[in-house]
């Protein structure tokens, strides 16, 4: 006989959960309990449980195993769902377990009570609750399977706390398998005639479900037949922006360049992207349901292919089992569209210079090329929402998977609970998190966590005084009439220190990388909040010039 926590824990175990990110509750305390017996599960203790979920998220994206997160009912996991709404669009493979109300108190409006079935249906893959602890190994066996099978997502049980606490005698789960589909060899080999054909192909990889060996894979097949490769929204590392075949990534701040050839490109291979809002630019660069250029979509959910375009090829497949099928198959002669691909890599090189910036304050375009040659290839790179990422995608290079963790649901306070779990599950690694004066505090209390578990990663904030993404909407649209973007400021290096982490202010480009060098070898987490021109509010555009150019229009 075990308790339902004793239950639940075990078979956490069984499927390989080495980390649990948690705000306690008294809902769950007899997990809290087996957890006791359990030192294998690091309980990583946070302090918010949207940094909790978000970490949660990260180590999902950076494992490819389901990132546990484990939070109290009503006040827990409504702070939570941000968490689970990022793995829903990022299809990161996550679980989220709650501590629920007792079940003879249901429907009562019980203390903290809400009906979760029904709160995350939209936001997760599935979503139930364990009403018998004897059913735990098969409920917990199904919520792994879900959360990494075809296209991997969140996946959200609820638990309520008498359940936990009776005892059962049941038998264990075996470890759960991943399923995914692999491509035919009739697909393979339409694919194969599609790119003879083609003059002005383009491949665009990204979405969820990738590997290391994926990723090189890929990488190998678009080499060998010259196939210009660009990344869909903060994708950025699924090639190594290095290869001469790279072309940039097609995010919300693409290169006009780019955008324009992913318009006259008379053939794209899509792979794993699910060619969502943020990559085709708000659907104008592919447009739905029926594509101008051809279309090859690869993509691992059966029901993604079709519902918003109508491809040519459609390939239901896993991404490894995709990528080592395209590299197996025999090169197609590259020479019609060789100097198609050299354009496309002349483009995006060329995008990489910025203009540097005149006036005294830190240039965020120079401080992301000085990283650009300094990290080393396997430093973490990890950011939230705001136009400072724009800067951190257009100039730094990725050179390995899984170097960037960024959220593609574009969720403010993603960077430093991300930057969290890179560390826990990368201790040797360098982790860099870019954020904003406005991001930064959504989340910026998961500092503590990081000191409490000796976490030395490097924040670099930048600090304009706005929600300046904001600020650029409305300058376009409504151009001076500026509301609800200001913000007056806490000192960032002292409230850094506050929590025992390094933190000191640079005021000046040049003093960045000794600022820099001293915040990586601090021994603990580290802060520099750079002090930015708000008049730069793009690398691109300046607020007198997005007003001037919204006036004239
Ligand atoms: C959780 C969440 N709330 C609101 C938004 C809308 N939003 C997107 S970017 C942004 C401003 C970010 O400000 P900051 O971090 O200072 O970056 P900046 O744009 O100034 O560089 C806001 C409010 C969002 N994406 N996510
Ligand atoms: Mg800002």
């Amino acid at each position: 006989m075990r308790t339902g926590g004793q239950i639940l824990v075990d078979q956490l175990r069984i499927h390989g959960v080495d980390a649990i990110f948690t705000v306690p509750g008294e809902s769950f305390i007899a997990v809290l309990d087996a957890l006791h017996d359990a030192p294998e599960i690091r309980l990583v203790v946070c302090r918010q449980e949207g940094g909790a979920a978000n970490m949660a998220e990260a180590y999902g994206k950076l494992t490819g195993r389901p990132g546990v997160c484990l939070v109290t009912r009503g006040p827990g996991a409504t702070n939570a769902s941000v968490g689970v709404h990022t793995a829903f669009q990022d299809s990161t493979p996550m679980l989220l377990l709650i501590g629920d109300v007792a079940r003879g108190q249901r429907e009562r409006e019980a203390f903290q009570e809400v009906d979760f079935k029904a709160m995350f249906t939209p936001l997760a893959k599935w979503a139930a609750r364990i009403d018998e602890a004897g059913r735990i190994p098969e409920l917990v066996s199904h919520a792994f399977h879900t959360a990494v099978a075809g296209r991997p997502g969140p996946v959200v049980l609820a638990l309520p706390e008498d359940m936990l606490s009776e005892s059962a005698d049941t038998r264990d789960a075996e470890p759960y398998k991943v399923v995914r589909a692999h491509p035919g060899a009739d697909d393979l080999a339409r694919l194969r005639g599609l790119l003879e054909g083609a003059q002005r192909p383009l491949m665009i990889v990204g979405g969820g479900g990738w590997s290391e060996e994926a990723s090189r894979d890929i990488l190998a097949f678009a080499v060998a037949s010259g196939i210009p490769t660009g990344t869909s929204f903060r994708c950025q590392d699924y090639v190594d922006n290095r290869a001469e075949i790279y072309v940039g990534d097609i995010g919300l701040a693409v290169s006009p360049a780019l955008a324009q050839r992913v318009k006259d490109a008379d053939l794209l291979l899509v792979v794993g992207a699910r060619l969502g809002e943020a990559t085709t630019s708000g659907y104008t660069l592919v447009e739905p349901p029926r594509p101008k250029q051809a279309l090859v979509h690869v993509h691992a959910d059966p029901e993604e292919l079709g519902r918003v375009y109508q491809a040519d090829l459609p390939i239901n497949s896993g991404l490894p089992q995709f990528a080592a099928a395209a590299r197996a198959l025999e090169p197609v002669d590259g020479s019609a569209w060789a100097g198609w691909a050299a354009a496309a890599r002349a483009d995006y090189v060329a995008n990489l210079r910025h203009e540097p910036l005149a006036g005294g304050l830190v240039d965020l375009g120079e401080v992301t090329a000085h990283l650009r040659e300094r990290l080393p290839e396997d430093a973490i790179v990890t950011n939230g929402a705001g136009n400072f990422s724009v800067w951190a995608h257009r100039f730094y290079q990725f050179r390995r998977y899984r170097t960037q963790l960024g959220p593609t649901s574009g969720a403010m306070g993603y960077g430093v609970p991300a930057a969290v779990a890179a560390k826990l599950v990368h201790p040797e690694r360098l982790v860099v998190c870019f954020t904003g004066d406005g991001d930064f505090l959504m989340t910026g209390q998961e500092l503590a966590t990081a000191v409490q578990y000796e976490l030395p990663l490097v924040i670099l904030l930048a600090n304009n005084g706005m929600y300046a993404t904001i600020r650029m909407h409305q300058e376009r649209r409504y151009p001076g009439r500026v509301v609800g973007t200001d913000l007056q400021n806490p000192d960032f290096a002292a409230y850094a220190r506050a929590f025992g982490a390094h933190g000191e202010v640079v005021e000046r480009t040049e003093d960045f990388p000794e600022a820099f060098e001293r915040a990586r070898q601090a021994g603990r987490p580290a802060l520099l909040e750079l002090r930015v021109d708000p008049e730069q509010i793009t690398p691109r555009a300046t607020i007198a010039a997005i007003r001037d150019a919204a006036h004239r229009s």
